[in-house]
């Protein structure tokens, strides 16, 4: 990496909001002197060229500050929320993987249709302390454009190393981004990731594995309320990724209304203007910001979120937190919204339907306790699918190649779960029967304390096998996950 970086792209949690510059310097110290020896300690953006993308992460502990004091923080190249790649519809993806942990890792590709096995999108496979691994695959021509992400999952560690700070954000370039409208507006990707603070404090004190991990360190980028700059009558297209262990967001842009034009898989067939976004882990969203109101600053807000049915089993309720502030400078001629985007087709009929139900279990079991590796919740606790804690060598679920299948997942627990399929996108087509009003394509949906959502899923070109999950990571290393082999 020979791109000089810039201090400011160095600082992540250092910077603005905490009022001292020590924190920052000394992240900044410690990359500096071990710039010799972990390369690439670098550039905030990793893009592919003619065709064919050569990366390298090193998955590293790396020295911060969080206020409250010093902490270890988990990176990929050093860097808070990881380096953002950016790679083309039909790219030739090389993408080798350092493990300078003290435990194994490994990576996903959440939200990419590529193949399961091999050196592709494997979650079976593990990369231990020392060593490293590269994943190599050819993303197809007509991929759709979007925001992917690239985290660890490692069964019984993914949680452990998520909120430990790793992931990243992978843009595929392609269709949507040529859609005038679209590439006329400004762009900026919004990782958000929620932290501990320097003394480990946890929101959901206690019960943190079994509801899933909140830190209250929200950031954004490894920032603290960053500035969005805007124009009047300008476009700010808002890329936002849900990299947080189990924090839900519930976004909202004071005084502006958000124009979502993609979701997890890819572009929406027409733009929806929404006053409120819900996040899920794992999610990602699309939207375009107009620069229409007074010139000022508004910033973009957490709204309160709750996300387990019964009272009390969530730390005191937070008022709006802020994430990031959301800056007029300038002007330009007003920029149009799209009015057409991509159509999203219909899937085919399905051949079969099936049932999940997502719950918790006492005792006995569990995956996490089977295998070693996860540690329980209070009590022995863990989380199944079907009745079935995860087995990394059982099939729970057998589906023939090119056929279409619609799921109910049904979440039989007090707790909202965002499932996850890997590999596949799906469409929602269902919530408590009520048919979805519109197309879209997702790879994580939530579903909330005794809801039902019914999805489709058309098992595409890729046999192998695969997983599906809850998204909330601490959720899933206690055992909410199921073995998919398509065949
Ligand atoms: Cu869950």
């Amino acid at each position: 990496m020979t791109t000089p970086l810039r201090r400011r792209q160095m600082l992540g949690l250092g910077l603005a909001g905490l009022g001292t510059a020590v924190g920052a310097s000394s992240l900044w110290d410690w990359q500096q002197r071990n710039a010799s020896r972990s390369q690439p300690v670098g550039a905030a953006r990793l893009v592919s060229r003619g065709g064919a993308a050569d990366l390298e992460l090193v998955a590293q502990a790396t020295r911060g500050t969080l206020p409250g004091g010093p902490a270890e923080l988990l990176t990929y190249n050093g860097r808070l929320s990881g380096p953002l790649l950016e790679v083309r519809a039909g790219d030739r993806v090389r993408l080798r993987l350092r493990n300078e942990l003290n435990q194994p890792t490994n990576l996903h590709f959440h939200g990419l249709h590529i193949p399961p096995t091999g050196a592709g999108d494997n979650v079976f496979l593990s990369v231990p302390p020392g060593g490293s691994s590269t994943y190599t695959f050819t993303i197809a021509k007509d991929h759709p454009a979007g925001l992917f992400y690239l985290h660890p999952h490692r069964h019984g560690l993914s949680a452990d190393q998520v909120f430990g700070g790793l992931g990243s954000a992978l843009l595929v370039r392609g269709d949507l981004d040529g859609i005038p409208e679209v590439a006329a507006a400004s762009e900026t990707v919004l990782v958000l990731k929620d932290f501990a603070s320097a003394s480990g404090q946890e929101t959901a004190m206690g019960m943190g594995r079994m509801l899933g991990r909140e830190g209250p360190l929200l950031t954004v980028n490894g920032e603290l309320n960053p500035g969005l700059a805007i124009p009047s009558g300008g476009l700010l297209r808002l890329r936002l990724l849900n990299a947080s262990n189990a924090r839900i967001y519930r976004l909202a842009l004071e005084g502006h209304r958000m124009v979502l034009i993609a979701t997890d898989g890819g572009a929406i067939a027409t733009p929806e203007s929404l006053d409120e976004l819900l996040l899920a882990p794992g999610e990602r969203a699309d939207v375009l910001v107009q620069g229409n109101q007074t010139p000022g600053t508004y910033r973009l807000l957490n709204m309160p979120y709750q996300r387990s049915g019964h009272m009390g089993m969530t730390a005191a309720e937070e008022g709006p937190r802020t994430l990031a502030i959301l800056n007029y400078a300038g002007s330009v001629a007003t920029l149009p919204l799209p009015k057409t985007l991509i159509p999203v087709p219909a899937l085919p009929q399905p051949e079969r339907t099936r049932r999940f139900s997502l719950a918790h279990a006492m005792g006995m079991g569990m995956g996490g306790m089977q295998h070693g590796m996860g540690g329980m919740g209070a009590g022995g606790m863990g989380f199944v699918i079907n009745g079935q804690s995860f087995d990394p060598d059982r099939i729970d679920t057998r589906v023939a190649l090119g056929s279409t299948e619609d799921w109910l997942i049904v979440n039989d627990d007090v707790m909202d779960h965002p499932f996850h399929l890997h590999i596949n996108p799906f469409q929602v087509i269902s919530r408590d029967g009520r048919p979805e009003a519109q197309r879209r394509w997702k790879d994580t949906v939530l579903v909330r304390a005794g809801e039902e959502v019914g999805l489709r899923v058309s098992f595409r070109d890729f046999p192998g096998r695969t997983v599906y999950h809850c998204h909330n990571l601490d959720h899933e290393d206690l055992g909410l996950m199921g073995v998919l082999q398509i065949e």
